[in-house]
């Protein structure tokens, strides 16, 4: 909950207007994920930022991917990995994904060598963080 706070703190001050960010270094990262349904079944849209896993601070994240899987059913999925791009203030864009089973999904966010696992469960109307 702390940490959450600390990271809404960082979004109010950064996140306005042009985007703020450090460089990745190798950090280790967290990312905050917040996926919603779309209207095709199975598919998602996310906004995925990626922060610096103990200050919370907005990393500038180029060449990082994000891919899911089900961590109940290993070696079952094949969802293509996605690169992770930015828009030309560096704002990240958001993902689309599309899912094979509505279900808890692992999505592993992955920049400068450093990978961060955020689990949510996705249904058809809504996909909640776990
Ligand atoms: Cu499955």
């Amino acid at each position: 909950m702390r940490r959450f706070i600390i990271v809404m703190g960082v979004l109010s001050v950064f996140g306005s207007a042009k985007a703020e960010c450090g460089a990745v270094n190798s950090e280790p990262i967290d990312a905050v994920l917040t996926c919603a349904p779309l209207s095709k079944t199975l598919v998602y849209k996310c906004d995925v930022r990626v922060i610096h896993a103990k200050t919370g601070f907005p990393l500038c994240v180029h060449g990082g991917t994000i891919q899911f899987d089900m961590p109940s059913m290993p070696m079952a999925h094949h969802v293509p990995k996605i690169d992770l791009r930015t828009d030309t203030n560096g704002e990240m864009k958001d993902v689309e994904v599309r899912l094979e089973m509505y279900g808890e999904w692992r999505a592993l966010v992955s920049a400068s060598g450093s990978t961060v696992a955020k689990r949510i469960d996705f249904q058809s109307r809504s996909a909640t963080p776990r």
